[in-house]
């Protein structure tokens, strides 16, 4: 509340500044008022790839506008969690933010079809289905929440980790208790095989993993070691059960007050930043998993018997889950991806 009101203040200011301003003579002054601070906030560790590659967006929305935009990233959760600021962003408390597919399908229903496991096998066929027509209409649905997506940016394959043993089949996740995401479809799919998921904000997880509160915990390698998450939780198992996106948002009262101009700048930084997040990714698991191992931790992958076990152990929970979904859009994704295992199984 105060810092709402404290940005309404400002504003106030910032109005009076500008009607000072439009009096003035030269066209310094126009340009000066014009001049603005876009605050990004991330729960990412500062240096991880996604970073790196918001670093370019700040650096070519700066050069672009000839330093009258400052991008400011607010990395390592300074700003909460991805909720928290899924929110700040639709009231216009900060500017920008990249949530977890996951995390955003609570504000548009039509994302969970993302929240669905063993959907993609690698990452090629997923950049096809989200770059694809289907993947721009469901950034668009966003508009209705107050948000401008600027494009799909990316955590990568989800991985287990966990603090006592090896997971290696579905049966050894019984009674496990698993921080999840806050993400409804991701609880019915663990629930529906026997683990005690867990939903927590980002920030907290850390020491839930120390204290115990968790067993274990699922995130893509890079996040898991860049978050300090592998220190609790060493025993890793590479499950890949869910492709996650990341969604790069802007407040939309926000973005549409800015000038044609501007909007372009910003959505042309974000496409090379996107695209300079793809190339970073492409072999950063495999970097990662070897510096966990030289850490001490341990990685396991899964046989081809274990990993169909993984497959299976999925059928049951999109027969149930489904129907609660956008139906359609979750079988375009499928026949996209080129994944029949599940498309024969739903209605
Ligand atoms: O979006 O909460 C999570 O586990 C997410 O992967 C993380 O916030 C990055």
């Amino acid at each position: 509340m105060i810092r709402r009101m404290s940005l309404i203040i400002a504003s106030a200011f910032a109005a009076l500044g500008l009607f000072a301003w439009s009096g003035g003579e030269s066209s310094k002054a126009v340009a000066a008022s014009d001049s603005y601070t876009i605050k990004f906030g991330n729960v990412i560790s500062a240096g991880d790839t996604q970073n790196q590659g918001y670093e370019l967006f700040a650096d070519l929305v700066a050069e672009r506008s000839d330093g009258r935009i400052t991008v400011q990233i607010y990395p390592d959760s300074q700003l909460g969690g991805e909720r928290e600021m899924i929110e700040a962003t639709q009231f216009g408390d900060i500017e920008m933010t990249a949530p977890s597919v996951g995390v955003l399908a609570n504000f548009d229903k039509s994302l969970q079809v993302f929240d669905f496991p063993f959907i993609f096998e690698d990452a090629e066929t997923a950049y096809k289905v989200l770059d694809s027509e289907l993947g721009d209409e469901l950034l668009a649905g966003l508009e209705k929440s107050g948000l401008i997506a600027l494009g799909w940016g990316e955590n990568g394959f989800r991985n287990l980790a966990m603090v006592d043993e090896t997971v290696k089949t579905p049966a050894d996740m019984q009674g496990v208790k698993l921080r999840t995401m806050q993400v409804p479809m991701h609880l019915a799919y663990w629930k529906s095989i026997g683990a005690a998921p867990t939903p927590m904000p980002f920030p907290e997880v850390f020491t839930s993993l120390q204290q115990g509160v968790v067993d274990g915990v699922e995130n893509p390698y890079e996040l898991l070691f860049s978050a300090r998450f592998t220190e609790p939780a060493h025993y890793l198992t590479e499950t890949r059960h869910i492709y996650d996106p990341e969604v790069i948002l802007i407040s939309k009262t926000f973005f549409e007050s800015r000038s044609a101009e501007d909007q372009q700048i910003i959505r042309d930084a974000a496409k090379e930043a996107i695209a300079k997040i793809r190339s970073l990714k492409t072999n950063i698991s495999d970097e990662i998993r070897a510096k966990i191992e030289a850490a001490g931790g341990t990685v396991t992958d899964l046989s081809d018997e274990e990993r169909r076990q993984w497959i299976e152990s999925a059928i049951p929970f999109y027969q149930q889950n489904a129907s609660k979904v956008d139906t359609e859009k979750l079988k375009a994704i499928l026949e996209a991806a080129g994944n029949t295992t599940f498309l024969e199984v739903i209605q």
